[in-house]
């Protein structure tokens, strides 16, 4: 599992003066120097009992698929654990690719802690939520909620009340959100993911062709909300 050195958030740069000439200091804001970055948990493989290796295909393929739209955006699958198999699988298949280890890479650490806990500057997060998008319930969809206060639930509700398998929602957080004065996350984007457990709603019955293609379907939805606020 990689960590890749956060970018820095010097807030000053300075020129060397050459002769005659005075120093010019620049004020740079801290959030123009991050690099946008999307932090994501691995969609539906706790709670929701997807096949790990099937998602960490899915995990691969539509991340490479999607960075040569992204610029110098960068995508980073998060886990709680150093011994996460997902991440391990995922760190694995993405070096047999020989996909750009700076633009999409793992790492281990609270996805509501990352700048704070982790030093890895995100500015959107993804949350593998329920379909009623409600607080609660466990997971990282409990540790989002949580950290973001009433603030996430209030524009949430503003966006969308309920979500189907495959599709996302991006959700802007208000400069009040402790998850964005305290961890410089602007967006936070929802993901329903399929459903494997049959004590969830709408579980698919072991059906992969079917749950595939909702997985694919709901990171694909991620990658485009993460787009839309990279253009
Ligand atoms: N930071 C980073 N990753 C985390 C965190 C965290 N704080 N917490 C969990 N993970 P899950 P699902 C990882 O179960 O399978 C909820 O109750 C975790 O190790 O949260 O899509 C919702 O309300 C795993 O790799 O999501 C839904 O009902 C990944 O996040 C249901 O669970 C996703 O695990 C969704 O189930």
């Amino acid at each position: 599992v990689s960590a890749v050195p956060a970018a820095s958030s010097s807030s000053n740069e300075v020129t060397t003066p050459k002769a005659n000439e005075k120093i010019e200091i620049f004020r740079v804001s801290p959030a123009k120097l991050v690099v946008p970055t999307l932090a994501f948990p691995s969609i539906s493989t706790a709670d929701f009992q997807f096949d790990l290796d099937k998602a960490s295909d899915i995990i691969v393929e539509t991340a490479e698929a999607f960075l040569p739209k992204l610029g110098s955006a960068r995508l980073v699958l998060v886990d709680l654990s150093h011994g996460s198999t997902i991440l391990s699988l995922v760190k694995a298949k993405a070096s047999r690719k020989n996909i750009d280890s700076g633009r999409f890479f793992t790492f281990v650490g609270d996805i509501t802690k990352l700048h704070s806990q982790g030093g890895l500057h995100c500015n959107v997060i993804a949350n593998a939520a329920n379909w009623r998008l409600k607080s609660g319930g466990g997971g990282v969809n409990a540790a989002i909620f949580k950290a973001a206060g009433p603030d996430l639930e209030a524009a949430t509700r503003a966006r969308a009340n309920t979500l189907l398998p495959g599709k996302s929602v991006l959700v802007p957080l208000p400069s009040t959100c402790p998850l964005h004065n305290a961890e410089g996350i602007t967006h936070v984007i929802h993901v329903l993911g399929p459903n494997m457990n049959p004590n969830r709603p709408d579980c698919l019955n072991n059906d992969y062709t079917k749950g595939c293609k909702i997985l694919r379907e709901a990171y694909t939805s991620l990658f485009e909300g993460f787009l839309s606020t990279v253009q």
